[in-house]
Order: structure tokens, then C-alpha cells, then sequence
């Protein structure tokens, strides 16, 4: 199985290059946040826990997510490979992953860090907002958003780094440009 973790600060181009990702290798693909706010728009129990702390720039419980990730891989027994998006965000997380990546003998191949100052992750952000409908493209929930990946998300590199599975990905500029190194650093390890 050929396993990519997309990471890096809210807005700096996951679910954009997951998309890339999709079409251009035969992969499976689970975006945490996409799953929490289906779970939100279809008014679940678990989607009003979720909406608490996404509106406030928190992060969902790890045993919430680590749940969802359990149940996702139990259907991708099969699967060519998986693109990790906005999973894992806590040390907790990346631990229970690679546990539940043993069990189908297989690992994290590549963990791709796209690299966005804060300046442009704010723009990108409420840009987005304008027309995305989501309760935490604002200002106020953005900057908390920000801490929250500082504190609690980017210890999750340094894991990756210890195994030598991160590569650093400029995440400024075309879409286009940086899929390029993307796909580059894909290949090297596919
Ligand atoms: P996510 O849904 O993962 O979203 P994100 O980090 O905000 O965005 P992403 O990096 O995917 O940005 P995008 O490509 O859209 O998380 C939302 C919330 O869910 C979290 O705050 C947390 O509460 C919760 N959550 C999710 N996963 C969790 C977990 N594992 N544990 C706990 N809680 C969890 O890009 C942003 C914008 O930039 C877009 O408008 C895009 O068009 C634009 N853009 C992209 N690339 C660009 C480029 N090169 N140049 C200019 N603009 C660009």
C-alpha cells in the first residue's frame, strides 16, 4: 500500500492537493474534516459534539477521530493506498495510526508538510469563507485555529521526521507548481 500523510496549518492546501492526488494516483482518500462536517450537516450526535469544538477552533477528541480512521480502514482492506488529509493532528493520533497501519502490515510511506506563512493562511482563509459556508473561515476562530496547530498539530512533524518520512513541500504559489513537487516527492518513495 502506498500511505501519504497531507500536512500542514488550516488552509495551506490539503483538501486542494488531496484532490490532485485522487486523479493523478489510484488511492483511497479520508479527510477528517470532510467527514466531521457531513456528520454535521446531517445533524448526528457525534456531528454536535464535532461542531462544539470546530467552531472554536479546537480539535475534535482523538478517540472521536481515531474511531472514524478504525472504521474507514476496516473498509480498505483492498485499497492500492490511502491519502491521510488533516489526519493525524495529535502525537496521539499519529501513534494510534501507525498501530492500526501494523495490523495491515503496512506503514505511513510519505508525510508531505506544506510550508504557508500565517499572513497567507489568514488571507486564504477568509477568502474562503466568503463563499464556503463554514463557521470557522472568521478571523477570530482562524487565529485560534492557528494556535491550535502550533501547540497541539505540528509535534505530529517531528514524529514524522524521526522516521524519515517527512519532506518539506513549498506550499506558496500555482497549484499547479506545487503539485509538481508533490509528485515528485511521490514517486520517490511509490
Ligand atoms: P480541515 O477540514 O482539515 O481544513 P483546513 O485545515 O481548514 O483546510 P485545508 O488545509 O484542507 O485547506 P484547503 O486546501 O481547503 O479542518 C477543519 C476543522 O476540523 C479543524 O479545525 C478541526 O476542528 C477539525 N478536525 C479535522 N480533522 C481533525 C483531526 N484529525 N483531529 C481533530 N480535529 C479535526 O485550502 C484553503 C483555501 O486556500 C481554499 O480556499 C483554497 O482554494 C485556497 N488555496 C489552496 N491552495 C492555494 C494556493 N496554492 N494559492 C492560493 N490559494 C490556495
Amino acid at each position: 500500500m502506498l500511505n501519504i500523510v497531507i500536512f500542514g496549518p488550516p488552509g495551506s492546501g490539503k483538501g486542494t492537493q488531496s484532490e490532485n492526488l485522487i486523479k493523478t494516483y489510484n488511492l483511497e482518500h479520508i479527510s477528517t474534516g470532510d467527514l466531521l462536517r457531513k456528520e454535521i450537516s446531517t445533524n448526528t450526535q457525534l456531528g454536535a459534539l464535532a461542531k462544539g469544538h470546530m467552531d472554536k477552533g479546537e480539535l475534535v477528541p482523538d478517540d472521536v477521530i481515531i474511531g472514524m480512521i478504525d472504521s474507514f480502514l476496516d473498509k480498505m482492506k483492498n485499497a492500492n493506498g490511502v491519502i491521510f488529509d488533516g489526519f493525524p493532528r495529535t502525537v496521539a493520533q499519529a501513534e494510534a495510526l501507525q498501530e492500526l497501519l501494523k495490523t495491515y502490515k503496512t506503514d505511513v510511506n510519505v508525510t508531505l508538510n506544506l510550508n504557508v506563512p500565517d499572513e497567507e493562511l489568514i488571507t486564504r482563509l477568509i477568502e474562503r469563507g466568503k463563499t464556503s459556508g463554514r463557521s470557522d473561515d472568521n478571523l477570530e476562530t482562524i487565529k485560534t485555529r492557528l494556535q491550535t496547530y502550533n501547540n497541539q498539530t505540528k509535534p505530529v512533524l517531528d514524529f514524522y521526521k524521526k522516521q524519515g518520512v517527512a519532506v518539506d513541500i513549498k506550499g506558496v504559489g500555482t497549484i499547479d507548481a506545487i503539485f509538481a513537487d508533490i509528485k515528485k516527492a511521490v514517486d520517490a518513495v511509490k
